[in-house]
């Protein structure tokens, strides 16, 4: 057992999909949340700065003394995990695998299509994770940066946004999958859209809450869950403005009262 904090972390905001999910499957958790937002967007920048800043971040949740890391944004991951795995010594875990992991134990018809950002479908990280586990799979990649703008203006939820998710996901009409990963922390809200979009009969695969639940598994396996604890902490830091992040995490975890810290990129890099 081991009661210290899970570390997560994210180019912004939209990580906190993937906390929710830890708050919901594993309750006896502690975490601490690390946001880039004076650096977002991640998802259109080039790799070596994705490694760079993912490795500052890395680094700083590793000053917090947690057991585990997750990386819970997707560009962050494809770009930076198989470079971050080998510089650590303590279990860290994307949001790619898991996901892939996901779709291809519901995938009948052989097509699975990932949604992310330019950054990640360009690392082709989606495509070598499914290819691995399905190696006769066909993988269809389409970069929606339009989605991540649309939920960062609120258009998740209105019905008039319908008509745009449908027509930026029309290059996946003719490919006919029947499995679809949400590949982007932002993506899970507008899920009600893209499933009206795609039709019923295609699965919707939510990589975060697929990597919660490998968290899960490997928390059993390597005995680190934590045991009775006397207290459980949820912390936040954003390098971008706190009064911002709290706003936005307290609307999508209420009712949990969120307060962010804020750090200075520079400290980040010392
Ligand atoms: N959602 C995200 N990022 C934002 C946002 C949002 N603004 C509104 N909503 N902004 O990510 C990012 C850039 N900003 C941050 C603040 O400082 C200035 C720069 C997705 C979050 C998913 C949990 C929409 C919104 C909201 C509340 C809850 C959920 C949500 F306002 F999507
Ligand atoms: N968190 C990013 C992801 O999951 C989306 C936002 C960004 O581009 O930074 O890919």
């Amino acid at each position: 057992m081991d009661n210290r904090p899970i570390g997560l972390l994210d180019s912004g905001v939209g990580g906190l999909t993937v906390v929710k999910e830890v708050l919901r499957q594993l309750p006896n958790e502690s975490t601490v949340f690390i946001g880039d937002q004076a650096r977002l967007p991640y998802g259109t920048r080039q790799p070596e700065q994705i490694v760079r800043f993912t490795r500052q971040l890395v680094h700083f949740l590793q000053a917090q003394n947690v057991k585990m890391i997750v990386i819970a944004c997707n560009t962050a991951t494809a770009t930076a995990l198989p470079i971050l795995k080998q510089e650590l010594n303590i279990p860290i875990i994307g949001v790619i695998d898991s996901g892939s992991r996901a779709a291809v134990q519901v995938n009948k018809n052989q097509k699975i299509a990932v949604i992310a950002t330019p950054a990640t479908i360009k690392a082709h990280a989606y495509q070598q994770a499914l290819l691995k586990l399905a190696p006769t799979a066909q993988i269809k990649g389409l970069a929606t940066p339009e989605f991540v703008t649309m939920v960062e203006r609120n258009q998740y939820q209105s019905s008039s946004s319908q008509e745009i998710v449908t027509q930026i996901l029309q290059p996946l009409r003719t490919f006919s999958m029947d499995t679809l990963i949400l590949g982007c922390t932002h993506f899970p809200l507008l899920g009600p859209l893209i499933q009206q979009a795609v039709g019923s009969n295609v699965h919707l695969i939510d990589a975060g809450a697929a990597a919660v639940q490998a968290v899960h598994t490997q928390l059993q396996q390597l005995n680190l869950a934590a045991v009775q604890p006397e207290l459980i902490q949820h912390q936040y830091y954003t390098t971008g403005d706190p009064r911002q992040f709290e706003e936005i995490a307290n609307d999508w975890l209420a009712p949990q009262h969120i307060h962010a810290r804020h750090i200075d990129v520079e400290e980040l890099k010392s």
